[in-house]
């Protein structure tokens, strides 16, 4: 008999526990425009939700794009500053972040899961007021932080056997606004709004590392804390490990930060012993 084919049932076999484990969980992924790579790694990833679907799982997409809204914003001259991660975003800036997310990297990661054989919505915060939010700080213009959670759509949508695929924009309070949220602080403020019971943070990194330069596997908020406070967590992830926290705090059971560059990562975690990236948790 052809040894890979053993390989196969062995793995399915392993999976089972974690098949019965994770039967009706809500499961928010977060995948950022720098794991989304070529086609065919978006076409992995999309088989990958829709195998979580499968199996009975609630899987919730949120995705970023700003790679993508970099490429637009340069062919139309328009230049952006970072301030603290987040995209100054003027008015000019937050209609072309509107069109990109909500359209181009929005309905791209629809269509990858419907040809991988699922069923896919894809929507913005701004449907059925999914999420409102107000300005984040003056220096940023458009930038959003979410202040009012209507979570009720997605429950809609998964109860009915549809993945919703969630742009992080946004409406404002008042009318006719229009904001751009960060893709982390999105994917955090959904899970935190649906009490799921995973959060998957998919980046370009191997997850946490400490001060040897390895993976922290598991980490408790206050072990996070401690980290950041000696500068062992610095840059790029302390975003990360912000929405985390903030997350677990809201009653998220466990956020992982994981390596999307890694194939079939969110198998990986979710099915294996093994695990990806790091999980944290209290
Ligand atoms: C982000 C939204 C997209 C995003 C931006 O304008 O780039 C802010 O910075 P990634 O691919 O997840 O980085 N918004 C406020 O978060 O994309």
């Amino acid at each position: 008999m052809n040894r890979d084919w053993i390989a196969t049932a062995r793995t399915l076999s392993e999976a089972l526990p974690y098949l019965q484990r994770y039967t009706g969980a809500v499961v928010v992924v977060k995948f950022g425009g720098n794991a989304m790579g070529d086609d065919e790694a978006m076409a992995e990833f999309a088989r990958d939700i829709v195998l979580m679907r499968q199996v009975g799982m609630n899987p919730v997409v949120v995705h970023g794009g700003g790679p993508m809204i970099n490429e637009m914003l340069k062919k139309l001259g328009i230049e952006s500053q970072w301030v603290r991660g987040k995209r100054v975003t003027d008015k000019a800036t937050v209609e072309v972040v509107e069109m990109i997310l909500s359209g181009l990297v929005n309905k791209r990661i629809v269509q990858a899961i419907m040809d991988a054989g699922g069923r896919a919505v894809g929507i913005s915060g701004k449907d059925d007021d999914l999420m409102v939010c107000e300005a984040d700080d003056p220096e940023l213009g458009f930038v959003g932080r979410p202040v009012e959670m209507n979570v009720q759509v997605l429950r809609d949508l998964y109860n009915a056997g549809i993945i919703p695929v969630v742009a992080p924009v946004a409406t404002g309070m008042a009318e006719n606004e229009t904001f751009n949220v960060n893709g982390d602080t999105a994917a955090g403020a959904i899970a935190g709004a649906l009490k799921a019971d995973r959060l998957l943070l998919l980046t370009d990194v191997a997850g946490v590392k400490n001060e040897a330069g390895e993976v922290m596997t598991q980490l408790t908020p206050d072990e996070v804390r401690e980290m950041t406070a000696r500068g062992v967590i610095a840059g790029g992830m302390i975003p990360k490990t912000e929405t985390a926290l903030k997350a677990l705090e809201e009653g998220v059971r466990a956020v992982v930060i994981l390596d999307g560059r890694v194939p079939n990562a969110c198998l990986l975690e979710l099915f294996t012993d093994h695990g990806a990236g790091s999980l944290i948790r209290s």
